[in-house]
């Protein structure tokens, strides 16, 4: 456990572990900051092996057991490994991925991923955990069946792996095409030698993504003995029946021999994927690749340079950095046309994620938002949750709608506007997913839906953006049309429950009514019951005052979700609703912009204590620091912006709101130049902002404007012991 308090600053404090706030020239190893382990546990669901910054390659181990808490393919709880795959998902809560998996194996095995109570039913092995390395671009483990000691890194688009083999005349590297992630199987594989030194194919796949498509070319450093291909069944889909391979690259090894082998993918071809290989690795100098990656590593995290007494405050800062880009990956060939991503598990990333894009990366963020117009052009909607070219329509709501509006009104350089507002449009008038009901209706009836509520209050926000952008845009009537839409939500707000109640077709109320009660994915809420709903109105603070009748009234309520039981009732309660204080749910979504609401009515110290409350339960230093899932970079960027002493609560807007900055100066790097924080007078006792600065003149709101945080300057928290209000 993380000591309590960000604040402890004891005998180490004269000494004070700068991270940073650099001189010029400084090149501090950041990743030593980064322990990719936390979030490893619990519910984190976190990618655990070698990649570089938003890679389409996430090189690591996969364990057999893949229930939930296998989403990423390695659970700090499990030690079992079926092999290396070259994808991974990070924090998601659904498993698909882990394709192309390598795995290095001395004598015959059975081809298929195996029980663990049967060693001889599969090719797996028990990996040494104590001797385990894992750091950003490189991950190391024995494997203690086959006395092999396996490493990897990375580049983009290919993974370098290098095993230690024992003396074995039966040494080889097994490709496995036929496990993939989860709930996913294999549908079509193919796998064939090039020469002596090389393998090429491909793995089809249905599963989460319903039809994805990897291709592959292989370079080992040796000839292999010999190569064979091993089909081990056959697979039907869309009328097609199709051999699912392995193939087995063998060698002869003396002790400490080492075979490295060199996987390049391909979202097109299995020509695309060797032209990767060309590009990104030609050479077979596997310490060059680690340190190469650590260096991307380090360009990212660098961008932020934060000052505190507090290791343990650190590690978390710069593993929750780390974990802001994992994710969306490259999803694009070396020479394509347009730099195209993919894995947008938009629903949680519009919150904090995608802002936090617009700030640390927009020329990222640009390519990110033209691969969501392009999916447009190419599926008639914005994505919802895509991966890999599949649309899986994963959650609730238009919130594309919201990444790319925020875009706009911010002005990322590199996004054709009136491309943009073509594609919000047309998704936002689109008659999927219940939004046929919602114009019906003017809400969604919760006797015709499922989880009606969440789909129409998400849809609501979703106006809220679409209505910023309209103004932003001169779009008057659009800007109109769209602020009315994102009233909806009004429907369920019951005066006589003070909660976010279902509706029927009728009008009538939901009957009965618990606001304690979940049942995963078959109430009217999504992952959430109505004491979050009813605060998941980011877009119309106004509208809540006029529901509350008062700022009193508003608050009270406010602080009734703070302090109501933590109980939750129900048959099949959700297992995201983790992370709790009172109602507030920090270890899911809905909950990510309420603090803030706070701060919006003039209570900043209230926003205070709570978001630093959130800091010491839910953000620690251990493998199950993390309150639920990771959820694709979301919970992390929370911690970042939080940390940093603002938060972007409203979708599409340019005004992050003050909170609790975490540390006593950090440095951001941004298109203006540096952004330089500091909390003066931070400690245990002061521990609220009581002024704000700007470039030495006082703010006098309770946000900063995301045009004033891109130009760089000072901003310069005042501390002081009582919660005030400065604006
Ligand atoms: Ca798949
Ligand atoms: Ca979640």
């Amino acid at each position: 456990m993380r000591n309590k308090g960000i604040f402890i600053i004891g005998v180490m404090s004269a000494m004070a572990l700068l991270a940073g706030c650099s001189t010029s020239g400084s090149k501090e190893d950041l990743t030593k900051y980064v322990d990719v382990k936390i979030g490893s546990g619990g519910h984190g669901h976190v990618f655990v092996g070698a990649s570089v910054p938003f890679g389409a390659v996430q090189l690591g181990p996969t364990s057999i057991p893949q229930t939930w808490d296998w989403c990423s393919g390695y659970h700090e709880s499990d030690s079992t490994v079926i092999g290396f795959s070259h994808t991974h998902l990070s924090g998601t809560g659904i498993g698909d991925l882990f394709d192309i998996t390598l795995m290095p194996v001395t004598g015959e095995v059975t081809y298929a991923r195996g029980v663990e109570a049967d060693p001889a039913s599969g090719l797996w092995s028990y990996a040494d955990r104590s001797r385990e390395v894992a750091k950003p671009g490189y991950y190391s483990v024995p494997l203690t069946r086959y006395g092999i000691t396996a490493e990897m890194t990375s580049t983009c688009r290919v993974g370098l792996s290098r095993y230690t083999f024992p003396a074995s005349e039966e040494a080889a590297v097994v490709i496995d095409l036929e496990n993939g992630g989860c709930w996913d199987s294999a549908y079509n594989t193919s796998i064939e030698a090039v020469g002596d030194k090389a393998v090429q194919g491909f793995r089809f796949s249905s599963g989460w993504a319903k039809n994805q498509k990897i291709f592959f070319y292989a370079e080992f450093s040796e000839p292999f003995e010999s190569f064979e291909v091993i089909p081990v069944k056959e697979r039907t889909f869309a009328g097609q029946t199709n051999p699912i391979n392995y193939g087995r690259a063998s060698f002869k090894t003396a002790d400490g021999d080492q075979v490295m082998v060199k996987v390049a993918i391909s979202p097109v071809s299995v020509e695309n994927a060797r032209r990767n290989l060309e590009a990104e690795l030609p050479g077979w100098d596997f310490e060059a690749v680690v340190s190469d990656a650590a260096e991307a590593w380090n360009a990212e995290l660098s961008k932020v340079k934060i000052q505190t007494p507090d290791a343990d405050m650190r590690t978390v800062f710069y593993t929750a950095l780390y974990h802001t880009m994992i994710v969306p990956s490259t999803f694009c060939d070396v020479d394509s046309e347009s730099i195209d991503y993919t894995t947008y598990s938009l629903w949680d990333t519009y919150r904090a994620e995608m802002p936090l894009m617009t700030v640390l990366h927009p020329e990222r963020e640009a390519d990110m938002v033209n691969t969501m117009i392009r999916i447009c052009d190419d599926q008639g909607r914005l994505p919802v949750w895509h991966l890999m070219g599949n649309e899986t329509d994963c959650m609730v709501g238009n919130p594309g709608i919201i990444a790319v509006a925020d875009a706009v009104v911010k002005e990322v350089p590199g996004i054709d506007k009136d491309k943009a507002w073509e594609a919000l449009k047309t998704t936002a008038m689109g008659d999927d997913r219940g939004q046929d009901l919602r114009k019906q209706y003017g809400y969604i009836p919760s006797d015709l839906f499922n989880q009606s509520v969440a789909y129409d209050m998400e849809y609501a926000i979703a106006d809220g953006a679409m209505a910023a952008a309209a103004e932003f845009l001169g779009k008057t009537e659009d800007a109109a049309y769209f602020k009315e839409r994102s009233h909806s939500y009004r429907y369920y707000m019951d005066k006589e429950t003070l909660q976010a109640r279902g509706r029927l077709a009728d009008g009538s109320w939901r009957t009965p009514f618990n606001p304690y009660n979940s049942s995963h994915e078959v109430t009217d809420y999504c992952e959430g019951t109505a004491w979050q709903y009813t605060w998941l109105v980011p877009q119309d603070y106004e509208g809540l005052l006029e529901f509350y009748g008062s700022k009193e009234f508003f608050l009270e309520r406010l602080d009734s979700l703070f302090l109501a039981d933590s109980t939750l009732e129900g048959d099949n309660v959700s297992s995201d609703i983790t992370g709790l204080i009172g109602q507030y749910v920090h270890g899911n979504e809905p909950s990510h912009h309420i603090i803030y609401f706070y701060t919006r009515a003039g209570k900043p110290g209230k926003a205070a204590d709570l978001v630093r409350q959130v800091y010491d339960e839910f953000y620690q230093n251990n493998t199950e620091g993390l309150a639920g899932n990771e959820d694709a970079g979301q919970m992390s960027a929370w911690f970042v912006l939080s940390s940093l002493g603002f938060y972007e609560p409203e979708p599409a807007s340019t005004r992050f709101w003050f909170g609790a900055p975490a540390f006593e100066k950090a440095e951001v790097k941004v298109p203006g130049g540096i952004l330089r924080i500091e909390a003066e007078g931070l400690d245990s006792t002061n521990k609220y902002i009581r002024e704000v600065t700007l470039n030495g003149k006082k703010l006098d709101r309770g946000y900063i404007e995301y045009s004033e945080i891109m130009a760089g300057g000072d901003l310069v928290y005042k501390m002081g012991p009582e919660p005030v209000c400065w604006y």
